[in-house]
């Protein structure tokens, strides 16, 4: 059992674990406990993160970043097509229709779903956790923007699942954020008091989200959320790229877009640039040594010239915080304070807008990077039977509505019912009844599609199969359960037939079949419930702690059987069971691929350290050691050193573990005859002295 957050960002990924002293950030193996959502593919093997970073720019048509919002979207969405000519590697339709990237990895030209990408990084991600905590790591929180549709969200617990995690939760980044800030406080009103409203706000390199929570004492409930999946970090770097471009290319007569290499080494030092804005307001210098054509380029810049041509960026700040106090229906005057998160909310301009929108201080109480990825561990530990942490209620919001349609009789047509309005809390059962013969079909969609940040408000098909009628020709009840689960993703989670059976004054109730499950109906439900119109009525909508029976009804006469019914799932985009087996798989094989380059390597640089090491001994310490054998030694090593540059640049592992053989068995002796003498009693130790 393990107690890990992962935050996947588009940028910056970090993982925080829970252990006996609390939650805990963690380090990867460059003790940095931020990880680059990088993956760079080579002749060889991958490398992830930080050391894939290090490749942007010698190896970038197979180095993916950003890849973040490829999730849950068709490789033809326009979205993706637009952002395709913009990026420096190769995107491709995968045969399902969804996002892939184009790569040469193992000398061969692969394309891999976004799934497995992000699995990948998730591999490195659960190394890292592994590490830290010294045992495998399965259980984990995974977070993602608030603002992600369902395709998007089921994209994410596969990739999960490809890198063999188990995602207890797909956490909401500002609800990660939210229960940050409020597991440790002391001071929140208690349940019955007023709540505490606090508006969290995070902006990342790609996103700008914002919710609005109330907070007493041992919960919080996200009372709505509110983002621009488009404004974040980036959107201020593009606009400095844009401007060095313009100017080198009136400078310099330079068409920087032309060539991905110098386009890349831009991005990185305009990020740089912005970075040191946040804290400088002089002229701020952008040199680039060999730009392009064997030109330096350089330029300066200020930040009020900087602010100026972000003007449109910063512009957009305002609105998702409109938006938020108008959904909450809340004055500024409720707001108890106002928490920033994320890399880009250090931009003073940001902070200066946001601030002057709730028209007081804004509060920096938070890890602004590590957040997210500590809520996500903490809402791992309230899940985790493993880890006691305190009480802590978390009630998220649906991002969007959600409604069902279906066919009803000839007559009426299609029928519609907005089942989960937005805000509404998260995670949540509601049971609907349906009168019917036959099976019939349910289709989810998000009800807004003008609000969406994604082209198709299609959820999914749900085909409830095996209704008939009953015994005596009428149609049967149904019911059926959606949900909104704890990922944040609806579903039709169950359907079940009531079968009335008349039955025998005083008879004992028949055995239900195995699948059934042991509910008995309440006349008074039929009343409510019109022909073909499903209830959604208070009194059938139960959170999902709470227990689905209705209170037990006595009723000799009548007796009921409930059977389950299969239900035919098809959400939008899912990713068919035998691709995600053939990507676990494949995951797994490219992790042993990676292992074993790993040890290649390593089984190379253990020659080549024994070289270097063994030459300078030879003259130091063993210089007394040596004696005919020396000179065979030399020019084995320096063979060695020429065979490591040549020939033996790319050997297989065995090779190198048999020139290191040859090595020590020449030098083993006269390190034999050294130890020998440290040994010796303290009167040669004057001879150890000399080294
Ligand atoms: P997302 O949340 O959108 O998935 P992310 O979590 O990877 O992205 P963060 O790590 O929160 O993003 O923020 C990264 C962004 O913040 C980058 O654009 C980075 O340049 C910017 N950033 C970091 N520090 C500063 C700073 N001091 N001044 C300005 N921008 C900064
Ligand atoms: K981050
Ligand atoms: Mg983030």
């Amino acid at each position: 059992m393990s107690v890990v957050g992962f935050d996947v960002g588009f940028l910056n990924c970090y993982v925080a674990v829970a252990r006996a002293g609390g939650i805990e950030t963690v380090a990867n193996e460059y003790s940095d406990r931020c990880t680059p959502a990088c993956v760079s593919f080579g002749p060889r093997n991958r490398s992830i993160g930080a050391a894939a970073k290090s490749q942007v720019v010698t190896n970038c048509k197979n180095t993916v970043q950003g890849f973040k919002r490829f999730h849950g979207r068709a490789f033809s969405d326009p979205y993706i097509q637009r952002l395709k000519s913009s990026l420096v590697y190769d995107l491709a339709q995968m045969p399902s229709g969804t996002t892939g990237i184009k790569v040469m990895y193992m000398e061969e030209e692969k394309v891999f779903s976004i799934e497995q990408v992000t699995a990948m990084l998730l591999t490195k991600m659960k190394e890292t956790a592994e590490h830290a905590l010294k045992k495998p790591v399965a259980d984990c929180v995974v977070s993602v923007p608030c603002y992600y549709t369902d395709a998007e969200r089921r994209s994410v617990v596969d990739a999960a699942q490809i890198a063999g995690l188990n995602c207890l939760r797909l956490m909401n980044e500002t609800t990660a954020v939210a229960l940050a800030y409020g597991i440790y406080k002391q001071d929140l009103p208690a349940p019955e008091e007023k709540p505490r409203i606090v508006v969290f706000v995070d902006i990342g390199h790609s996103g700008y989200q914002t919710s609005v929570c109330a907070f007493n004492k041992g919960k919080l409930k996200v009372l709505a959320t509110a983002c621009d999946p488009e404004l974040g970090g980036k959107d201020f770097d593009e606009m400095l790229v844009r401007h060095f471009c313009e100017e080198f290319g009136k400078k310099y007569k330079l068409d920087v877009k032309t060539k991905p290499r110098a386009l890349v080494r831009l991005y990185q030092e305009c990020e740089k640039l912005k970075k040191l804005m946040s804290a400088n307001s002089s002229d701020l210098p952008l040199n680039i040594e060999c730009f392009m054509n064997d030109i330096d380029v350089s330029g300066k810049l200020n930040r009020v010239q900087f602010e100026e041509m972000c003007a449109y960026v910063l512009g957009r700040v305002e609105a998702p915080l409109h938006n938020l106090m108008e959904q909450a229906k809340l004055k500024k005057e409720d707001i108890y304070a106002v928490e920033i998160v994320g890399g880009a909310s250090r931009i003073p301009s940001v902070k200066e807008r946001i601030s002057r929108f709730f028209g007081k201080e804004l509060s920096t109480t938070l890890n602004a990077d590590e957040a997210v990825a500590r809520g996500c561990a903490l809402q791992c530990a309230i899940l985790s039977p493993a880890f006691k942490v305190r009480e802590f209620s978390i009630t998220d919001a649906v991002a969007y509505p959600i409604s069902l349609k279906w066919n009803s009789s000839a007559e009426e047509g299609l029928s519609d019912c907005e089942v989960f309005p937005k805000n509404h809390a998260a995670p949540f059962s509601k049971v609907l009844t349906f009168y019917r013969r036959e099976p019939f079909s349910l289709e989810a969609y998000y009800n807004t599609p003008n609000e969406l940040p994604y082209p198709d408000p299609t959820i999914g098909q749900f085909v409830i199969q095996k209704v008939v009628p009953q015994a005596s020709g009428e149609s049967s009840k149904v019911k059926v359960k959606v949900r909104v689960n704890i990922h944040g993703i609806f579903s039709v989670s169950s359907a079940s037939l009531v079968e009335v059976q008349k039955a025998e004054e005083g008879e004992e109730p028949m055995d239900t079949e195995q699948q059934a499950t042991p509910e008995k109906e309440e006349e008074k439900e039929e009343e409510l419930t019109r022909q073909n119109k499903p209830i959604s009525g208070a009194e059938e909508s139960k959170t999902e702690k709470k227990s689905d029976l209705p209170p037990q009804a006595k009723k000799p006469k009548v007796k009921t059987k409930v059977l389950e019914l299969p239900i035919e799932n098809s959400p939008q985009w899912e990713l068919a069971v035998d691709m995600l087996n053939l990507f676990v798989e494949n995951e797994g094989k490219m992790i042993m691929q990676d292992k074993l380059e790993k040890e290649r390597n390593d089984a190379k640089n253990y020659v080549e350290e024994y070289v270097y090491d063994m030459r300078d001994k030879l003259h130091g310490r063993l210089e007394k050691f040596v004696s005919e054998d020396r000179d065979i030694l030399s020019l084995q090593l320096e063979d060695t050193e020429n065979w490591l540059y040549e020939d033996g640049e790319d050997q297989p592992k065995q090779q190198y573990i048999d020139k290191l053989a040859v090595l020590k068995k020449l030098g083993q002796p006269i390190q034999e005859r050294y130890m020998e003498s440290e040994e010796r009693p303290r009167a040669f130790d004057d001879m150890g002295k000399q080294i």
